[in-house]
């Protein structure tokens, strides 16, 4: 197969000339070219057969213990103006990107395979998707791609129609972090990346497609590209709300999207319904309102802390047709790793085939991941088809933060809700590498997404408030705050709607709340505690403002904004200078 759009067959052509493959195979898929693809990754060992009985269809694949997360010093925004990218963003200039990383490729493909992936962003037929191609050397990202979007002849059809696509060349390359690079080049809606075949850097529908290059999209047409789950929340007189939220990565957006209220809630008639869980393309609409589409088709996941009593809806999810990445094996083949069972069982493989043994560090990756289409999750919607989006009744924004930031606030205004935003900090995760568990400023949980510079950014999020009188309630939330044990002071997960029933109640005009310096908080018995066994003290606690580490932390935020220069919008400036001057009076 081949394609009738110029275009394309000419940048096909042209990337086999540089890299060189032995093959070129044009991806319709089709469940036979599914097949196929994973006898020969099993035949090469990069794709091992989970136990048929209890998860048939499911495959382990081991990726080079270098390259298991996110290399964000390695990943650049090649704009032609430095600023365009912002002090957020290692920045290339373009030519030198493209020098230094087709120096890469070159003859990078002999003797492999090059796939020609087709994709879509978003529902086949919604106008507001948006399609790529991707173009790899790697069998597992077109497992991966044929899972997370929708993959093969319906999307090349659409390219073939509207003569636009995104171009994304791939390479695994040699896997060296010293010859890995994840480059955008926004102006000529292009990326290439090489020496990683991990999600974020491989997958590139996902984040450099839907996120760093949709982001600057947004920005020029008046739309969002966000790092947020989707979620629908149905109370007991039937009535709907979508929800969506922004957690860094790692910091429970999956968990949120897929939450079983607590048995009381359910027995009263709440109902939660799966949108998406990891990015939201947010558009507004003719009544002034904002509304999200889901682009992705599947979940990348976080496996460890993912089992019964946390996420069953995933969990349940993951018994049939799914892929897993870096976890370890029980004996008899089925996938594991921390928090799935109380203790380990016996005869352990870890993530790197290694036999396990207690004491040597984890038998899963910490950043061990699933895939699986978004079809198979319990709480699916067929919302998340719809070609216009869900209506957002309310954005929320988190971090994980063990002190400081309570349980949740609201915000006084629309630019208090960017603010409050622009001002997320949350401890690093295994998500990518580097250290772990260090509090850094992640505005938006966009810190390794924003395509563009965040001045900027925060500037287009303040004009929606200018432009729309119909917005989203904005909110932050912490369910991270840890007691001097370092235990978790909120039981999270499930008990989030108890959260959420606070912050819907506030979006329909209910709900008790108090005005702080820092936003709106719930009053002491705002939030039902029923059943939890939390103490007064503990909510006291989840809920109070200490008004002298508040003061550190606008000295922080301020600091962190002088970083934007003249691209940092007055607005934010003067919510800094009035929650600062609250908190002194
Ligand atoms: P990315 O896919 O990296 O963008 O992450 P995500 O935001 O979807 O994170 P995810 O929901 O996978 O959660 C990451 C980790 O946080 C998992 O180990 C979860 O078990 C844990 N987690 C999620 N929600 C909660 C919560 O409410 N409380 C606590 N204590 N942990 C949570
Ligand atoms: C994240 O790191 O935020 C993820 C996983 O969702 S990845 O797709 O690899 O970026
Ligand atoms: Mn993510």
């Amino acid at each position: 197969m081949t394609t009738s759009n110029t275009r394309l067959a000419a940048w096909v052509n042209e990337v086999a000339a540089k890299t060189k493959p032995d093959r070129i195979h044009w991806c319709t898929g089709s469940a036979d070219e599914k097949k196929i693809l994973i006898e020969e990754m099993q035949l090469a060992g990069s794709l091992i057969a989970l136990n048929t009985e209890t998860h048939p269809g499911c495959y382990l694949h081991r990726s080079d213990p270098s390259d298991v997360a996110r290399t964000e010093h390695l990943t650049f925004v090649c704009s032609k103006n430095k600023d365009d990218a912002g002090p957020n963003n290692n920045w290339m200039e373009p030519s030198e990107g493209h020098k230094k990383i087709d120096a890469l490729f070159a003859g990078c493909m002999r003797g492999r395979t090059m796939y020609v992936i087709p994709y879509c962003m978003g529902p086949i037929n919604s106008p507001l998707s948006r399609c790529g191609v991707e173009i790899t050397d790697s069998a597992y990202v077109v497992l991966n791609m044929r899972i997370m979007t929708r993959m093969g002849d319906k999307p090349l059809a659409r390219i073939e129609k509207e003569d636009s696509f995104v171009k994304g060349l791939h390479s695994t390359g040699d896997l060296s972090p010293d010859r890995r690079f994840v480059m955008h080049f926004p102006e000529e809606l292009s990326i290439k990346s090489i020496g990683s075949g991990y999600g974020g850097n491989a997958l590139l529908g996902k984040k450099c497609h839907a996120l760093r290059l949709g982001s600057w999209q947004a920005k020029s047409e008046g739309w969002l590209a966000e790092h947020m789950l989707i979620v629908g929340i149905e109370n007991p007189a039937g009535k709907r709300h979508y929800v969506a939220a922004a957690f860094p990565s790692a910091c429970g957006k999956t968990n949120l999207a897929m939450l079983i209220p607590p048995q009381a809630y359910r027995e009263k008639g709440w109902k939660v319904f799966t949108v998406g869980d990891d990015i939201a393309w947010i558009h507004p609409g003719k009544d002034g309102r904002l509304y999200a589409i889901n682009p992705e088709a599947g979940y990348f996941g976080v496996a460890p802390g993912t089992a019964s009593d946390t996420n069953p809806t995933a969990l349940n999810m993951l018994n049939k047709d799914a892929i897993f990445t870096n976890v370890a094996v029980t004996k008899d083949l089925q996938p594991w790793w921390e928090g799935l069972t109380k203790s380990a069982p016996e005869g352990l493989t870890d993530w790197q085939g290694r036999a396990w043994e207690s004491g040597k560090g984890p038998a899963a990756h910490p950043n061990s991941r699933f895939t699986v289409s978004a079809s198979q999750c319990g709480s699916y919607t067929p919302e998340a088809e719809a070609s216009d989006g869900v209506p957002l009744s309310a954005i929320i924004f988190g971090g994980r933060r063990k002190e400081l930031s309570p349980l949740v606030v609201e915000s006084v205004s629309w630019a208090h809700g960017v603010f409050l935003g622009a001002s997320v900090a949350s401890e690093t995760t295994a998500a990518a590498t580097g250290a772990v568990g260090v509090v850094r400023r992640d505005p938006m949980a966009m810190q390794p997404f924003c395509g563009y510079n965040f001045g900027d950014y925060w500037t287009h999020w303040l004009s929606m408030g200018k432009k729309y009188n119909n917005l989203p309630k904005i909110f932050h939330v912490n369910w991270f705050r840890q007691d001097k044990a370092g235990r978790f002071m909120w039981p999270g997960f499930g008990d989030n709607m108890r959260v959420l029933e606070w912050v819907l109640a506030r979006c329909e005009g209910k709900g008790e709340a108090v005005r702080t310096p820092i936003g709106f908080l719930p009053t002491n018995s705002a939030i039902n505690t029923e059943g939890t066994g939390l103490t007064k003290e503990t909510m006291r606690e989840l809920l109070a403002i200490e008004a002298p580490a508040w003061k550190n932390e606008m000295s922080g935020i301020q600091e962190y904004f002088s970083k934007f220069g003249s691209h940092m919008p007055a607005e934010l400036g003067n919510e800094l200078k009035r929650i600062s001057s609250e908190l002194h009076g």
